[in-house]
């Protein structure tokens, strides 16, 4: 089994995972900057052209919640648990791709990366804007935190590894999340488990 993976913000996650599973894998970096991703035969693992992806024999598996799930799920982790929180792990990980995570990896696109592939400087009013609505999801995720130490019952699940997935670029994104007292004892909790504030292989 490979991952395909780059040193961004997607791959992280499920790099983290593979990791925190001990999942038995070859990482295979690609070289965005040199279009690696960009290639025919890379387009045969992902018609996307994006990384992560997971190939198993025959089978890839492209999408980063997808694959977290699939690595939780060959290993036996409990991460993917297969009892009544599955649903709430699901619920969490679809709001954050539209709310929590969607802001932060505009903020991302915007301060980190744009500036890098020739967008020029972040617009002003867009940051101020996707800011707004980080803040908006962040205080709904703030409120759940007050009386849970996870998003789901009393165990990390892969709904924290993707509500996490933009914070580990929140200085130079300009995300505001330490502004979010339950948030920031969570992803302290976080920035301690197997694998997450060192997703990605040696090279
Ligand atoms: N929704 C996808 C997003 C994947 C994605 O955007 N990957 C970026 C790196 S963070 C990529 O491969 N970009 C290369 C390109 O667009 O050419 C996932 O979660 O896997």
């Amino acid at each position: 089994m490979q991952l395909y993976y780059s040193e961004t913000l997607s791959p992280r996650k499920a790099c983290a995972v593979a990791h925190n599973v001990n999942a038995e894998l070859d990482f295979v970096f690609v070289d965005l900057g040199r279009g690696e991703q960009a290639t025919e035969e890379f387009g045969r693992l992902n018609p996307n052209h994006k990384v992560p992806v997971l190939v198993d024999g025959p089978h890839s598996l492209w999408e980063s919640t997808a694959i977290m799930c699939r690595l939780a799920q060959i290993t036996g982790s409990d991460l993917w648990p297969t009892d009544d929180r599955q649903a709430e792990v699901i619920r969490w990980l679809t709001w954050d791709a539209l709310q929590f995570t969607r802001f932060g990896v505009e903020l991302y696109f915007r301060n980190l990366i744009g500036p890098h592939v020739g967008l020029g400087p972040p617009e002003p009013d867009a940051v101020r804007e996707a800011q707004t609505g980080f803040r908006k999801s962040a205080a709904i995720l703030d409120a759940h935190l007050a009386n849970a130490d996870w998003a789901v019952d009393s165990t990390p699940t892969i709904a924290d590894f993707a509500l996490g997935a933009a914070l580990p670029y929140a200085v130079g994104a300009a995300i505001p999340f330490e502004e979010f007292p339950n948030i920031s004892h969570w992803y302290a909790r976080l920035c301690a488990l197997r694998g997450w504030l060192e997703p990605f292989p040696k090279r």
